[in-house]
């Protein structure tokens, strides 16, 4: 079972990774990672890992706003905690594992396709009580 959520993962990892349309559903970075299935916070640790890797295109580990679609801008910003202009690794981490963290509604470490829509539809509701928007 386990195998099968970090296959589905990868799959949905490479179909964002290829797809360069604008998918307005998905406001925030982070959305891109999820499956439409159950995701543990460890394996998504793990992506966040290998995509981490994946945007770091000169391999210096950090993400600096080059290395980032427009929309994503504001994550460096947003992430950056000591101010250097760029995402390290850790930054990194701790920025995609607290979106993971405010999506888990139930706080049980796993994150549902269900979760994530509320999640969703509460931001829409009342966006200026969500001071985390990342990539509008
Ligand atoms: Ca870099
Ligand atoms: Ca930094």
């Amino acid at each position: 079972m386990r195998a099968l959520i970090m296959l589905v993962a990868g799959g949905t990892l490479l179909a964002a990774c290829g797809s360069k349309s604008d998918d307005v559903e998905n406001h925030t970075a982070a959305a891109q990672y999820t499956p439409p299935t159950v995701t543990s916070r460890l394996d998504f640790g793990g992506e966040v890992e290998r995509r981490f890797h994946r945007i770091d295109v000169n391999r210096d580990d950090r993400i600096t706003p080059d290395e980032l679609p427009d929309r994503w801008q504001s994550l460096v910003k947003r992430g950056d905690k000591d101010g250097d202009g760029a995402l390290s690794a850790e930054e990194w981490s701790e920025l995609m594992l607290s979106w993971f963290d405010r999506n888990d509604l139930n706080g049980d470490g796993t994150l549902t396709s269900e979760e994530r829509e509320t999640y969703r539809e509460r931001r829409q509701a009342a966006p200026a009580s969500q001071p985390d928007e990342a990539a509008r």
